[in-house]
């Protein structure tokens, strides 16, 4: 092939990706093998600051990258085509949603293939090899796919910094005979992206700035809420300058927990209509004039649309762009340069958060249990509450420990993540594995149903074999209990297992790995003590059995009125 005869055995298209994966931060990819990507798979290998973190699904692997590019920046996951690219597009999917950059790379036919009329495997059997390519135009910011060398950099490269500056999900399909053919545009190390940044129109954000300082400056009691966008928009920091410039109260939508310091002495919580903190909502939605950072509102956020919010009080700040009163709107403003310039003229109004103070009355503690009293899910959470430190990160499935984990107070440094906007049960199994690859410091805790773990259980196996020492709760209700609230039917009975007997099983005497099955408070202390004392180097396996109807008092009215909504 071309230039083969000119270069050295690290010249090729494998070790180029390889070398781009690492410079934007990368030294993981989460992968499964398949004979399309195999001699992708060594190039990549071959690279020593990249480690293979191999995956027993596609699914997961794809969920790894998103747990891991929400610390990292960026991610990726490696398939197989079609039979790989189909099984991981669900991830790809929600990584989209939560506009995260996974790279998901797909090892695709031999670029001799194309244009011939031949009926390959893995697909569904007619000659045409863009169906996979299809699917992922829906899920993905850009699509490269690889099938010669000449323009294979300029592809990745492409492919690569679109994920970044678009902050979404890219697909790079390499033709299986190309990654390890030497060509002399790898020859070098790869010089630097020269990513351009977006930047404001200087005008539009002068006039932004001084409409939203106006608009500010006549209410009597105007509040901050940051929304998920706040990580995409690079704001979280502007934004926290912003409240301590401006004194107002400050709270978070659902999906922008952790985003935001719960210590700020201004912190009134989150913001979640009728399910939120208390007293956070009445704040927010008596207040005159409130700024929302980067919010998404959809039917969960929103509640079943139950907020009480008003256009005309509201600044609406997203990443490239503020709507004032929804009557001005400024274009080509961005979020962070808008918050930064914002904070420099505001003037101080500690008004709402005075007023807080003043109504605030501390949430009661549950009532205590009898001795070996069956386990009561809000004790649970007591005692996860008092696991937070700066050293540990919460990973929250969808379900009932959406809202148990929301409650949580996070300590400064403790991390918190979940997958408010599409919301696919089984995500935690794979983000978990990939968010405690991202971040080996710190120990994360995990709290997922039943339901959702067995949709995506095998990969506890890869945190075992990868030497992960997380904490994962699993709540074992009997039941799709966030569905029983919203309607309820046979349906959302589930098969019992014997959780701590799978994920030993998966152990099979290799590895650390710690389980305990708990009942009541007594034996959940001591699981706790277990698991962060003599077992704080072993992924611990603690199966809480709780009653089938113990939940949150926010999912039963959340539940009410998303069920109203879809009725
Ligand atoms: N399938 C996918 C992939 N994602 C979904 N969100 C659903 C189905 C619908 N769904 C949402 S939550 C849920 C289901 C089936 C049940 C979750 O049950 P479990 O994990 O046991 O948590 P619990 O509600 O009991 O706290």
């Amino acid at each position: 092939m071309e230039g083969a005869e000119v270069c050295n055995k690290d010249a090729t298209m494998g070790r180029h990706l390889a070398r781009r994966l690492v410079e934007i931060g990368i030294t993981d990819i989460f992968t499964v093998p398949g004979d399309f990507n195999l001699t992708l798979l060594d190039h990549l290998i071959a690279e020593p600051r990249l480690k293979n973190i191999g995956c027993c699904n596609e699914l997961n692997a794809g969920y790894a990258a998103d747990g891991y590019a929400r610390t990292r920046g960026a991610a990726a996951c490696v398939v197989t085509f079609t039979v790989g690219g189909l099984s991981v597009i669900n991830a790809i999917a929600g990584a989209n949603s939560e506009n995260l950059p996974v790279i998901c790379i797909v090892g695709g036919p031999n670029s001799n293939d194309f244009g011939t009329n031949r009926i390959l495997h893995h697909t569904i059997g007619i000659p045409d090899f863009s169906q996979e390519l299809r699917c992922f135009q829906t899920v993905t910011c850009y699509q490269a796919v690889v099938t010669h060398l000449e323009d294979a950099h300029e592809q990745i490269d492409r492919a690569i910094a679109t994920a970044l500056k678009e902050s979404k999900p890219v697909y790079i399909s390499i033709s299986c005979n190309l990654p390890g053919i030497p060509h002399p545009t790898f020859i070098r190390e790869p010089i630097p992206f020269s990513l351009v940044d977006r930047t404001s129109n200087p005008a539009e954000l002068e006039a932004a700035v001084e409409a939203a300082a106006a608009f500010l400056g006549n209410a009597v009691k105007p509040v901050l809420v940051g929304g998920p966008k706040l990580r995409v928009a690079k704001a979280a920091e502007a934004f926290v300058e912003l409240a301590d410039a401006s004194g107002y109260a400050l709270s978070v939508m659902p999906a922008a927990k952790g985003m935001v310091p719960e210590t700020h002495e201004h912190f009134i919580g989150t913001y979640w209509g009728a399910v939120g903190t208390s007293f956070c909502s009445e704040i927010v939605e008596s207040a005159d004039a409130y700024l929302f950072a980067g919010p998404i509102f959809n039917d969960y956020s929103s509640v079943g649309y139950s907020l009480l919010l008003k256009k005309e009080k509201a600044i609406i700040v997203q990443p490239d762009r503020v709507v004032i009163a929804n009557g001005p709107a400024f274009g080509t403003v961005l979020m962070k340069d808008f918050l930064e310039g914002l904070a420099k003229v505001i003037t101080k109004n500690t008004t709402a958060y005075e007023n807080y103070e003043r109504i605030f009355v501390p949430d009661g503690t549950p009532n205590a249990p009898e001795p070996n009293e069956p386990l009561r899910v809000n004790i649970l959470f007591q005692h996860i509450q008092k696991m937070l430190t700066d050293n540990t990160a919460v990973l929250a499935e969808t379900g009932d420990s959406w809202f148990n984990c929301q409650k949580l107070k996070l300590p400064a440094g403790c991390g918190y993540e979940f997958q408010m906007q599409y919301g696919s049960i089984g995500w935690s199994v794979g983000a978990l594995l990939g968010y405690a690859q991202s971040i080996p410091d710190k120990r994360v805790i995990a709290c997922i149903g039943d339901g959702s773990f067995q949709v995506t259980v095998q990969d506890v196996s890869t945190m075992i074999r990868n030497e992960q020492k997380s904490i994962i709760f699993l709540i074992n209700n009997g039941g799709y209990t966030i569905e029983v609230e919203i309607h309820d039917g046979p349906y959302n009975v589930i098969k019992n297992w014997n959780y701590t007997g799978v994920v030993e099983a998966f152990h099979n005497d290799e590895g650390k790995l710690w389980t305990a099955k708990v009942k009541c408070e007594e034996e959940l202390i001591e699981a706790i003590a277990t698991a962060t004392g003599e077992k704080e180097d072993h992924l611990c396996f603690i199966e809480v059995i709780v009653h089938k109807d113990d939940t949150s008092k926010e999912l039963l009215e959340w539940g009410s009125r998303v069920c109203s909504a879809n009725s």
